[in-house]
């Protein structure tokens, strides 16, 4: 039987630009990726996302929208991570280096989907026009997707 477990995923976008980070150890390590984590026992979603962002670049931000759901299927793995992503237009702080992740900002043009989780390609368009969406990426491995759906949506 699949289960699935709960992720959360931020995305701070400015008009010019967007924050990403360098993963440095754990799941996705050496791409760059948005912040973000497992979502704990006792807290939202949105409050994992808020904490995630907070823990990995030092931002604080006053609102999240949410903007996507992605479930992901590792062939092998009897459990779905379930992707829930947010987009953040303001932020307080200063990005700052973390155990886990290294922020850099990005030109909107100069997104570097290269060294990104494959499936970013396909959403972050969507993501960056404020577009709702929903998906279903099937990986083998960390390279390549074996099928996928992608949706727009009214409500996430
Ligand atoms: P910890 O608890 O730090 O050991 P770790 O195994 O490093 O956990 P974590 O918590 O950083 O994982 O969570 C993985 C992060 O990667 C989440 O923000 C979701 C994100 N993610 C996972 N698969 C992805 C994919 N295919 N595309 C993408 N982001 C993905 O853009």
């Amino acid at each position: 039987m699949l289960t699935s477990k709960l992720f959360t995923l931020v995305l701070v976008v400015q008009p010019q630009r967007v924050l990403l980070g360098m993963k440095k150890r754990g799941f996705g390590a050496g791409l760059w990726n948005g912040f973000g984590g497992k979502v704990q026992p006792g807290e939202t979603v949105e409050q994992a996302a808020r904490r995630e962002l907070q823990e990995e670049s030092g931002l604080s931000v006053d609102t999240l929208q949410k903007i996507g759901r992605i479930t992901f299927e590792f062939v092998g793995n009897a459990e779905l991570m379930e992707v829930h992503i947010f987009r953040a237009d303001s932020f307080q702080g200063e990005p700052r280096e973390s155990d886990e992740m290294r922020p850099q900002w990005f030109e909107l043009d100069q997104v570097p989907f290269k060294n990104m989780w494959p499936d970013d390609s396909y959403w972050f368009p969507l993501l960056l026009q404020k577009k709702l969406f929903v998906g279903y990426f099937k990986f083998q491995g960390q390279d390549t997707i074996l099928e996928y759906s992608l949706k727009e949506v009214e409500t996430v």
